[in-house]
């Protein structure tokens, strides 16, 4: 199957990593936005306009799967009646996924991008679910800070500090509200005994159970279409794929 998956950088790496773990070899294409990182502040409009670009961008490469690796996107979508039905792919909402891994009753802390939580889709997700007990906090710092490579030390350590210090044992379930915070995950479980929703798992579950989507052998191979600096996602993603062996092209690409 011909599988696109896009962010505004590494974030979305969480995601592709995951799908490549659990279904092996397929045509994957991952477009890293990295001109415009990050979303998580720039203006809606801006960015909507930027998503028909990306979305006319995979249907060009035919792609039969695009999976929102971005939970800023995906709020557009949701929140802005964004039509994405009009491509010849399947549209795959990481929102929805991750709310499916929440029970009735949970409390929730919810960690995301200030797009997403001001747009509030997950809000409104979650409220459908009976989740009373929500708090969202926006963490406007870790996506410059994982861009930059800080993923541990003592600038990671002083920032997770300044947002996640009065998390502790106060919910049941963490949801890392941005592809890009998982790459945190071992700092951040330091904060809270809570458990980590990781919304690739959703993604995950649902292409086994909904597409049916078959594990494949045979070399994988991963397109990398870059729209910004390539050598800094290049050299970023070795770091975060190391342990998987697939066979990675990068390109630089503009969008129109
Ligand atoms: N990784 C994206 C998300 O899930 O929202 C976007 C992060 C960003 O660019 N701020």
């Amino acid at each position: 199957m011909k599988i696109g998956l896009f962010d505004s950088g590494i974030g979305g790496l969480t995601v592709l990593k995951k799908v490549i773990e659990n279904f092996g070899n397929h045509e994957y294409f991952y477009l890293a936005d990295n001109l415009n990182v990050p979303y998580g502040s720039k203006p809606i409009s801006f960015l909507r306009e930027n998503l028909k670009n990306i979305l006319s961008f995979f249907n060009k490469k035919k792609v039969d799967l695009l999976i929102s690796a971005c939970n800023t996107t995906d709020s557009i979508v949701k929140k802005t009646n964004f039509d994405t039905k009009n491509y010849s792919f399947s549209y795959v909402s990481i929102i929805d996924n991750a709310i499916k891994t929440i029970e009735r009753n949970d409390s929730v802390l919810l960690l995301a991008t200030e797009n997403t939580i001001n747009l509030g889709a997950y809000k409104e997700a979650l409220i459908k679910k009976k989740i009373t007990n929500l708090e969202e906090k926006a963490c406007p710092l870790f996506v410059p800070l994982i861009e930059e490579g800080y993923w541990d030390g003592q600038m990671a350590e002083s920032v997770l500090r300044f947002y996640l210090q009065d998390s502790k044992s106060k919910y049941h379930k963490v949801i890392l509200g941005c592809t890009h915070y998982p790459i945190l995950e071992k700092q951040i479980r330091k904060y809270t005994n809570s458990s980590i929703v990781d919304p690739a798992d959703g993604i995950v579950g649902f292409l086994k159970n909904e597409i049916n989507l078959e594990k494949t052998d045979g070399k994988i191979r991963v397109n990398y279409l870059v729209t910004g600096n390539t050598e800094k996602f290049k050299l970023l993603s070795k770091i975060f794929m190391k342990d998987v062996k697939y066979h990675p092209i990068f390109k630089k690409i503009e969008l129109e």
